[in-house]
């Protein structure tokens, strides 16, 4: 741990922290086990926040609004990133001249390892994964954590040789002393517009990652990517540059500098995006000297995580896949790039769309074979892409009648291009409630059949 000036800031203050996720529970765990005299207290909005019950019981809880005495008596206020920093209460606590930082500062401020970071509108999960998957090939004790699922702070207690942090906007946004070895920003695409005015402002958060790295990469088929001249000692592109594909015997192989290291058809991960993102893994995996053997490991033997264009179930030669991690337009065109079927695709779309604009997509389902299904509660703005959308309330009425009417050869996709908060916890419990449901029904058709 650092026991510089920085380390030093929290020690006998009143930190106030703002919201009990998964964030916020790791910042008081963490603030607590510093044991310095600091005074910490709680605030969430949400009458009953997730972390409530494993709360220390000598941190108090302000729930279900603001305590505004709290607040604007802190010393430092720690924000989650579901709360943005517009939210009047806090802009009211900035301009009294409280510090408003997030859990990647404190973060920044104890960590005594070299740190990788990822951002990106698609794709931080999948290379953030690989990476951790390639540093383990080559015996490095790596921590892999950030906006992945498993809070950073927490990640510190295991003393990690190498940190492979995925970054959100809302993470950076609240983020200034980050020092890292390598960053990447993988792509731009409209999201989080609930959040930015407008696609310039979402850019600059993220751009925020390259503030503080040794090397950056960006991707250069998205210029909108690319790192500001000056702030780093060396920079490099992938997609095309440094990292790039080139054809040897008709085949495509990924390239590092051009050394051709792994044959494309090798890649474990499915569809062109993927190759993208090892791309990306690869340039930054060179940057802490991960083996090139241990990188082609990686990428032959990883699948990916759950709920990325997973394949949940085939049963009567239908496919049903689970793609609810594509929250944005971006990632559901990702899915259908490319996508060969023998019959048709059931396409299931809607949920909270963040403010998104969908009309990317309409070129894109018309020289498809498709039959769309809307739901939830911005499923209404899916409606004129297609022809004759199926409407639907729920993503289980669309299951229901995509289980009717699917013939073989057909594949069921939930590629939802929105985010699951309007009728589900997260999209996790989305993807196992497609997975589940699809089993369920299609049992159900089976004995249906079998009684005729
Ligand atoms: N909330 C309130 N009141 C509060 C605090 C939070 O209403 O006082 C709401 C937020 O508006 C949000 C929800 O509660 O809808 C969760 O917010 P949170 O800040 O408590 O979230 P955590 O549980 O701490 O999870 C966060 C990330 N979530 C968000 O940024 C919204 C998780 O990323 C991340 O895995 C976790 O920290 C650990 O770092 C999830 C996510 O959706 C996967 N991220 C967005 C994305 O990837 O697009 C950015
Ligand atoms: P993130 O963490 O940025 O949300 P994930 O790796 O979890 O990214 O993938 C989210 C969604 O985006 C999935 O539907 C996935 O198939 C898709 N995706 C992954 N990589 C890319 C990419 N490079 N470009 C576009 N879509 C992608």
């Amino acid at each position: 741990m650092k026991t510089d000036a920085a380390s030093m800031k929290v020690a006998n203050k009143h930190i106030v922290v703002i919201g009990l996720g998964m964030t916020g529970l790791s910042v008081v765990n963490h603030l607590v086990a510093k044991d310095d005299g600091a005074k910490v207290s709680v605030i969430d909005t949400r009458a009953t926040p997730p972390g409530a019950d494993k709360l220390p019981n000598n941190v108090a809880l302000h729930a279900g609004g603001w305590n505004m005495e709290w607040l604007l008596s802190a010393d430092l206020i720690v924000a989650s990133p579901g709360i943005a920093l517009a939210t009047p209460e806090l802009k009211a606590a900035a301009q009294q001249g409280i510090e408003i930082v997030g859990d990647i500062e404190l973060f920044a401020r104890d960590v005594a390892a070299p740190v990788i970071g990822i951002t990106g509108s698609n794709g931080k999960s999948t290379v953030t994964s690989l990476l951790g998957e390639m540093a383990k090939a080559a015996g490095i004790d790596v921590g892999v954590g950030g906006n992945i699922g498993f809070a950073a702070l927490d990640m510190l207690a295991y003393d990690h040789a190498l940190y492979v942090l995925e970054l959100s906007s809302f993470q950076l946004e609240t983020t200034s002393s980050l020092e890292m070895a390598s960053a990447v920003f993988l792509n731009l695409s409209e999201d989080h517009m609930d959040r930015y005015d407008g696609m310039e402002d979402y850019r600059q958060a993220k751009l925020r990652i390259f503030d503080q790295t040794q090397l950056a990469v960006w991707n250069q088929d998205d210029l909108q990517t690319k790192a500001p001249e000056g702030k780093h000692a060396e920079s490099f592109g992938f997609s095309q540059g440094d990292y790039t594909l080139t054809l040897s015997d008709g085949n495509e192989w990924l390239t590092a500098k051009g050394d051709p290291v792994m044959a494309v058809s090798d890649i474990a991960l499915v569809g062109r995006h993927n190759v993208a993102n090892c791309l990306a893994a690869m340039a930054l995996a060179d940057s802490v000297g991960i083996a090139r053997e241990a990188q082609c490991q990686a990428m032959r033997e990883y699948c990916g995580l759950p709920h990325r264009c997973q394949q949940v179930l085939e049963r009567n030669g239908i496919l049903w896949v689970n793609d609810s991690k594509a929250t944005n337009p971006a990632s559901t065109l990702a899915a259908l790039d490319g996508l060969k079927l023998a019959g048709k695709l059931h396409l299931l779309v809607g949920g909270d769309g963040k403010g998104a604009e969908f009309s990317a997509l309409k070129p894109v389902l018309a020289a498809l074979d498709v039959t769309l299904y809307c739901y939830g509660r911005d499923g209404h703005a899916f409606a004129g892409l297609v022809d004759a959308p199926v409407m639907v309330e729920t993503m289980q009425q669309a299951m229901d009648i995509a289980a009717q009417t699917a013939m073989a050869g057909d594949m069921v996709l939930l590629s939802p291009a929105c985010a699951s908060f309007d009728q589900f916890t997260n999209f996790m419990v989305r993807g196992e409630t497609f997975a589940a449901y699809a089993k369920t029904i299609t049992e159900q058709g089976a004995k249906e059949l079998a009684t005729e």
